[in-house]
This record gives C-alpha cells, sequence and structure tokens, in this order.
C-alpha cells in the first residue's frame, strides 16, 4: 500500500505536517474509525489536508467549506464532521459563512490553519497578518490591523474558541480531541509555520 506521505505537496518543515499528524492522532485516541468520519477542507496548501487523512472526505471551493460541512452534518448527523481552511479561505472570503456557523451552533469542528498569508497563491496578505509585516501585496509592510478570530467567534455566540500552536503538539492534540467532544460548533484557530512565505 503506498503511504500518504508519497503524494504529499507541502514544504519541507510546513506546519501543515504537525496539524494533521494532531487531527490524525486524535482521531485514533477517540477511536472514531474512519468510516465514521468527514473532513471538509476549503482551497489553499492547508485545502490539501482532506487528502492526506482517511476517512471521506471532500475539497470543496475556496471559502465555501463551512456550508459544505453545514449541509453534510445535516444529512449525516451520524458522523463526526471537520471542517479545515486557511485563514484567507476562512477569514476573508468565507468570513460570513464563519459567524453564522457560530450562531447556528451545529455539531462540528472547524480548524483554521493559520499560517497569517495566502500561501498557495505565493504569500499574499491575509486578514490575520500582523501589522508591518512584507508580503508580496505589502512590500513595504502591512498596513491593515489583522483581527482576532477567537474573539469575533466569541461575540457570535460560539461556546468553544480558542487558539492553539502547532508546536505544540500534545496540547494541540488534546484541544482537537475537547473540539471533537464537544456537542456544538467548535473553533480551533491554530497558529502554524509556512517556512516559504511567512517570514515575520
Ligand atoms: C473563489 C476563488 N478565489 C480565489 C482563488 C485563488 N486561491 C486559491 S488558494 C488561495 C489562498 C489560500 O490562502 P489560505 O486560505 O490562507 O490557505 P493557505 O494556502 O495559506 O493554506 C486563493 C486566493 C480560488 N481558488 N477560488
Ligand atoms: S507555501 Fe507555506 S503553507 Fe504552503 S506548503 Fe509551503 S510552507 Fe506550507
Ligand atoms: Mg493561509
Amino acid at each position: 500500500m503506498r503511504s500518504w506521505l508519497t503524494n504529499i505537496q507541502w514544504c519541507p518543515g510546513c506546519g501543515d505536517f504537525l496539524i494533521i499528524m494532531a487531527i490524525k492522532n486524535a482521531f485514533k485516541e477517540l477511536g472514531i474509525e474512519s468510516h465514521q468520519r468527514v473532513v471538509v477542507s476549503g482551497v489553499g496548501c492547508s485545502g490539501k489536508a482532506s487528502q492526506y487523512i482517511d476517512g471521506y472526505a471532500a475539497e470543496t471551493l475556496h471559502g465555501r467549506t463551512l456550508p459544505f460541512a453545514t449541509g453534510v452534518k445535516i444529512t449525516k448527523p451520524e458522523l463526526t464532521v471537520m471542517a479545515v481552511w486557511g485563514d484567507g479561505d476562512g477569514y476573508w472570503i468565507g468570513m460570513g459563512h464563519f459567524i453564522h456557523a457560530c450562531r447556528r451552533d451545529i455539531d462540528m469542528t472547524y480548524i483554521v490553519f493559520n499560517n497569517e498569508n495566502y500561501a498557495l497563491t505565493t504569500g499574499q496578505a491575509s486578514p490575520t497578518t500582523p501589522l508591518g509585516a512584507k508580503t508580496k501585496t505589502t512590500p513595504t509592510g502591512n498596513t491593515i490591523a489583522p483581527f482576532d478570530p477567537v474573539e469575533l467567534a466569541k461575540q457570535a455566540w460560539c461556546r468553544f474558541a480558542v487558539r492553539a500552536d502547532s508546536l505544540k503538539f500534545a496540547e494541540l492534540k488534546q484541544t482537537i480531541k475537547d473540539a471533537i467532544q464537544h456537542p456544538w460548533f467548535s473553533l480551533i484557530d491554530v497558529t502554524q509555520a509556512c517556512p516559504s512565505f511567512k517570514r515575520w
């Protein structure tokens, strides 16, 4: 059998590796088998995550992960539903879906791979790029203040909204397990390395 690593398309040192290993371990430790779960992703480097995790999967449109995942949960409530996407995907084009998913509070785990840039399209500024950061679209430094997605989720009535760091692997895995077991909507905003474009 071919390893999932055979076709991996991420750069060496990418934080995405750690996040999907934490997800895989969380599923394993909770005893949630591949036929009992679905990972829905968007478009971006992060969007490839759904291809690399065994089980049902869908790589959907940029910004539309949450509506797709919502439809899956409504029609197949017995499945454990996880939505994964990037900061550009989830916090810009998908922002409206994010707020209303918090309000609807349907049971799913929403993990944002937050590398603070649009990585697949080679490093443009995103809604979480820090002030002053130099990117392809902010060559003299970002002048638009980033927002705090965890605080925004709480304002939209999300009862499980936390930040995690992919480098703190054990904590991240435990947070994912807690989020999966939370019977409503949960957000985990995961800080991750992007050695190719995040140089701040
Ligand atoms: C509707 C639409 N708009 C724009 C794009 C181009 N596009 C593909 S990936 C991407 C950025 C992804 O950034 P992010 O969501 O942060 O994911 P990352 O690659 O950083 O993991 C964009 C703008 C697209 N595929 N579809
Ligand atoms: S561009 Fe960045 S986020 Fe994308 S695979 Fe490479 S290191 Fe990872
Ligand atoms: Mg990104």
